[in-house]
């Protein structure tokens, strides 16, 4: 199964169900009262973080997702049916990003976790829920909101507690076969590793464990593009702490300069990260030329281990560093967290703009129009367009109590002026003064 990292998707909540105009109905009775029921919820679509599925592979073929609409009301009270949610597994260490925006809008770092990516519609009232001791038998009801559409793209890091960086060749995968169980290619060719790698490293007792990344060799120019390039430093982005593998034979201080440097060039804030240097294939040279690279590398300030990890050679030592040095993980977590976008609907400010129509044939003065846009009051009359002239008073009531007819008063308007929402209009009255 080949590894993928990043996947385009397209997803649809479904839209509320509209809320129903209906009367009672019943023998012997002329007319009973409004019975509409409410329309059910959207189905949402929603991210599930799961374990043991390594890549977003699986998912690839289905590049769509679409929750169920909410069914309408019905006469009788009777509630139409919420949508069901739909769920798309994604392995832990998905970050979803809304492709529009930019903004992280779910980022699942434990198994299990769940987050709302496309957020269902909500159902529409029906008509009973209009009565009012004026209204009795109200010809409207609400119709329900569409459903959230996003493009989203999901991005798999691996959740690693620590990464190895290193060139082609360093041993790499040879310190990951040898630390843990996993069994990782090894080969004298670089880029043997082509896929980011995971492994579990158990403390000597067993009380302890933490999971170690084993990611494809990086060399001078993969900020370019050279060799695999960079992409699979997203992997080690969120590990906890780093570890550079040098092969003593070459030149591991030149070698660590330019490493750092395309580091650098990706994340700078990849350096911030503790570290630690792992010298290897010490079994191939003199101990004074390892002593004498060691001193050399101090100059990183970065501890030094030196290993061979074909030998077995330092193994231990190195291990026991690594849980030494290993951050605090809720400490870690509280600098490091993914920014989540939190999904406030936040509505448009309220304007009112004032204008003069042109006086009608006949009429001996302009008309006065205020043009009303955003606080919601445009969505809430969407919500009616299907019964707009009886659900008028009904209307301009609940308008006054959410504040728009104060809003106009400030504003300078009169009894007699003419208030516009998008094509629904109405006359401004104050029965407070
Ligand atoms: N002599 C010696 N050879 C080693 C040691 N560690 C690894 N090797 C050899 O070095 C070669 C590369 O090892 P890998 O573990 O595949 O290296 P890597 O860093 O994962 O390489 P890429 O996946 O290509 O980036 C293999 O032939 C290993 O057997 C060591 O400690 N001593
Ligand atoms: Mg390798």
């Amino acid at each position: 199964m080949a590894f993928r990292d990043v996947l385009d998707i397209e997803v649809a909540a479904g839209s509320g169900g509209d809320g129903s105009m209906s009367f009672h109905r019943a023998k012997y009775m002329e007319k009973g009262g409004p019975d509409g029921g409410h329309g059910g919820r959207g189905g949402s679509i929603i991210l599930r973080a799961i374990e043991g599925v390594e890549s977003l592979e699986r998912l690839v073929g289905q590049r769509k997702f679409k929750a169920e609409n909410g069914r309408y009301g019905e006469g009788r009270l009777r509630q139409g049916a919420d949508g069901q949610d739909t769920y798309i597994e994604v392995p832990v260490g998905t970050t979803a990003f809304d492709r529009d925006s930019g903004k992280v809008i779910a980022d699942l770092v434990r198994v299990g976790q769940e987050k709302v990516i496309a957020q269902g519609g909500y159902g529409g009232r029906g008509n009973s829920t209009f009565t009012s001791s004026t209204r009795q038998a109200p010809r409207f009801a609400e119709l329900g909101t569409p459903g959230q559409k996003r493009r989203v793209r999901l991005e798999l890091r691996l959740i690693a507690d620590v990464g190895l960086v290193g060139y082609p060749n360093a041993g790499k995968s040879s310190l990951l076969a040898a630390l843990s169980r996993a069994n990782p290619a090894i080969a004298d060719y670089p880029f043997t590793t082509l896929s980011p790698i995971l492994g579990v490293v158990e403390s000597e007792d067993g009380e302890q464990r933490f999971t170690m990344a084993d990611i494809p060799g990086i060399i001078e120019g993969a900020s370019e593009g050279k060799g695999l390039g960079l992409e699979f430093l997203r992997h080690i982005s969120r590990t906890r702490l780093l570890v550079y593998v040098l092969d003593v034979t070459r030149d591991p201080v030149e070698e660590l300069r330019q490493l750092q440097n395309e580091l650098r060039a990706y994340d700078a804030t990849l350096l911030d990260s503790v570290a630690a240097i792992a010298l290897n294939k010490t079994e191939l040279v003199d101990t004074d030329i390892t002593a004498m690279v060691e001193d050399e590398l101090a100059t990183f300030g970065l501890p030094v281990l030196p290993v061979s990890a074909k030998e077995g050679l330092g193994l231990p030592e190195l291990r026991d560093a690594l849980f030494q040095l290993l951050p605090d993980r809720e400490l870690w977590a509280q600098t490091h967290a993914l920014e989540e976008d939190v999904e406030d609907v936040r509505e448009e400010p309220l304007t009112l703009t004032f204008r003069e129509d042109a006086p009608e044939r006949g009429a001996p003065v302009p008309e006065r129009v205020w043009e009303v846009h955003g606080g919601g009051f445009e969505a809430r009359l969407t919500r009616f367009s299907r019964h707009l002239e009886d659900a008028a008073e009904y209307l301009s009531n609940l308008f006054k109590r959410q504040g728009l007819y104060a809003a106009l008063k400030r504003a300078g308007a009169r009894e007699g002026d003419t208030v516009e929402i998008g094509t629904f209009r109405f006359e401004y009255f104050n029965d407070e003064e």
